[in-house]
Order: structure tokens, then sequence, then C-alpha cells
């Protein structure tokens, strides 16, 4: 069985939870709480002392986009990581973009509110309108981000989208982003997390 270590209100652990969710792939989810994240028993899985980190038999794993990387090659039939050098290089695109421009923009104005963390609000503030240009042009005729199947490009860019409100970003503007966050609420198996609004 699959070991994943979480925080409950961590979106990147939320990838994974998709994930391993959505493949139907038996797991155990340990929330880690206080400082259990610095401590030896953890940090000898991941030095970085974060979440999410996944131990798959002896096989130790940190980091979402990792994760998703695996996950999809180890245990997936639908190739939810592209078929041809074309769609995995264009899902690619979406991971740098998880971990770039999302991650500069929203994901920072949510811990900003959520857990007081100090940030530079105005660059945080245009990061955020440039992902939600870029995701609204994107999703205005399609329902996936590409390859028109759900791949893992959509698993690691919604969770920091579907949970902005939180972090103040208001997406009345941008309805495609909106009914893709539902949308992949909507899927069989998917993992409820708090925030995540469903309608
Ligand atoms: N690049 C990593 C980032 C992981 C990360 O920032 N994890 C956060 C939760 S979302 C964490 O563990 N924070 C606790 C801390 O900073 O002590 C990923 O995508 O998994």
């Amino acid at each position: 069985m699959i070991k994943f270590y979480t925080l409950k209100t961590s979106g990147n652990a939320q990838k994974v939870r998709m994930a391993l969710c959505f493949l139907g792939l038996e797991h155990e989810e340990i929330v880690l709480v206080g400082e259990a994240q610095k401590q030896p028993a953890f940090l000898a899985l991941n030095p970085l002392g974060l979440v999410p980190v996944i131990v798959d038999g002896d096989f130790v794993l940190r980091d979402s986009l990792a994760i998703l990387v695996y996950l999809a090659s180890a245990y997936n039939s639908w190739q939810w990581d592209g078929t041809t050098a074309q769609e995995k290089g264009r899902i690619a695109q979406w991971l740098a973009f998880a971990s770039g421009e999302i991650k500069a923009g929203p994901t920072r104005l949510r811990a900003s509110r959520l857990f007081n963390i100090a940030i530079d609000q105005v660059a945080a503030q245009s990061a955020t309108m440039r992902v939600l240009g870029v995701l609204q042009d994107r999703l205005a005729d399609r329902h996936w981000l590409e390859c028109d199947r759900l791949t893992i490009a959509d698993i690691a860019c919604s969770p920091y989208l579907a949970l902005a409100h939180q972090g103040g970003v208001d997406l009345a503007a941008y309805p495609a982003i909106v009914q893709w966050t539902q949308r992949l609420a909507g899927l069989p198996n998917f993992p409820a997390m708090e925030g995540w609004p469903t309608r």
C-alpha cells in the first residue's frame, strides 16, 4: 500500500490525493501535525521537510509534480502524461506553469492570507492576473488543458485555482476556470478538500 504524507491545508498534497483517488490506488494518508515535518523520521524521507511525500514499497518520492509524473507512468493506463513526444512536452509546460507562475501568484496570495506569511503583494497580484488570463483563454473552448482529456496538467494546475478565493482572488470574471475546477470536482472518486468549491 502506498503511504502518503500530507498536511490538511496543502494544495500540493491535494494534487497527489486526486491522482491516488482517480487511479483507485490503495493508500494510507498520514496527516502530519505540529513539528512532525521537521523531525528526523520525516526528514529521512524528505530532507526539505515538506509534504507531499509518498512511499511506494521501498521507493520514496517527494514533490507533488514528481509524484504525479511517477504515478502516471507507473499506474495510469490512460496516458495522463502523454502518448507522444509532443503531448509529453505540452503537458510538461503546464507542470512548469504550476511550479512557476501559479506558485508565484495564487499560491502565494493564499499562503499570505491563511498562514500570515509575508509576501510581495504587488508581485503576487500581478503573477495572479497573468495566470488567470492564460488559463481563462486556454479553457474558454476546451474542457482540459491538453490532449482533450484529463492529464496531470489539470491535476497539477487546478488546486491553487480552486482555492484561490482563500487568497482573496475573485474568479467571477473567469468562468472557464471556475467550470474547469468544478468539472474536476465532479469526476468519479474526486477527494473533497475543504475550500474547493463544488458548485
Ligand atoms: N515543490 C513542492 C512544494 C512542497 C511544499 O511547499 N509543501 C508545503 C505544503 S503545500 C509544506 O510542506 N509546507 C510546510 C513548511 O514549509 O514547513 C511540491 O510541489 O510538493
